[in-house]
């Protein structure tokens, strides 16, 4: 009797920005090297709480999705988004398709780092509170609500600055698509759950937006799970 082998990832997520971080990556990778990189999915029901239980917990102390397990490497557990796309960038893609070889190219390596970190600590938690404040806080606080949307907006405005000249974050030229793109676009997909209507006030950022989302891994991802 012949055994179907396990896929080398399982994928623990949610419908939510940071969940889709990975599961786009996880789907342009699929595009580039196929099977290899096929993946589990287990969904978490964030709503009700399944990511602070103990077992949950055993994996990633933080309590919060995603979290990649590795089969492939004797279920090596990997959490926080921006480690997770990093890990798969250094283990998963030799072609280096999706970023920068950081000893043949350590420029564009570290530009794409710099807007990894940047998004890491920036429109992620930032957004993340303006939604917190404009949709779910028992209480109404007009000045936490102002203050994550007007600096969202701002950290929207610094793509702006980037992407003005440019394709993409980071990279040689107009720039090339990579991880650091990977990052933040599901945040910026999801504006309009935020309250920023449309991204009309930064054309560079919307045509930067529109050319991603067009991809059909990027929808896939986005469909996950
Ligand atoms: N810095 C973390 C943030 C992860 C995060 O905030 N995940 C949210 C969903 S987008 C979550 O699990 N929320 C449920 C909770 O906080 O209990 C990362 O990038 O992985």
């Amino acid at each position: 009797m012949s055994t179907v082998p396990a896929k080398p990832f399982v994928l623990y997520t949610a419908g939510t920005p940071n969940g889709r971080k990975v599961s786009v990556f996880l789907e342009e990778l699929r595009a580039i090297y196929g099977e290899r990189v096929d993946y589990d999915v287990e969904k978490i029901d964030i709503s009700r709480n399944v990511q602070k239980e103990p077992w949950f917990i055993k994996l990633n102390p933080n309590g919060r999705i995603p979290v990649l397990v590795d089969r492939a490497r004797e279920d090596f557990v990997v959490f926080e988004t921006a480690a997770i796309l990093l890990y798969l960038e250094q283990h998963y893609d030799p072609e280096r398709k999706l970023g920068f070889d950081p000893v043949s190219h350590p420029n564009d390596y570290s530009e794409m780092l710099q807007w990894m970190f940047w998004a890491h600590g920036g429109v992620g938690p930032m957004q993340g509170q303006a939604n917190h404040f404009n949709r779910f806080a028992p209480e109404d606080i007009p000045y936490a609500k102002q203050r994550y949307i007007l600096e969202t907006k701002r950290l929207y405005g610094v793509m702006e600055i980037r992407l003005t000249d440019r394709d993409y974050l980071a990279g040689p030229g107009r720039g090339v698509y990579s991880a650091a793109d990977i990052n933040v676009f599901p945040w910026i997909n999801v504006h309009q759950f935020a309250g920023i209507e449309s991204l009309d006030e930064w054309p560079s950022l919307k045509v930067w937006f529109d050319r991603i989302k067009a991809r059909e891994a990027v929808q896939d991802g986005l469909a996950i799970p």
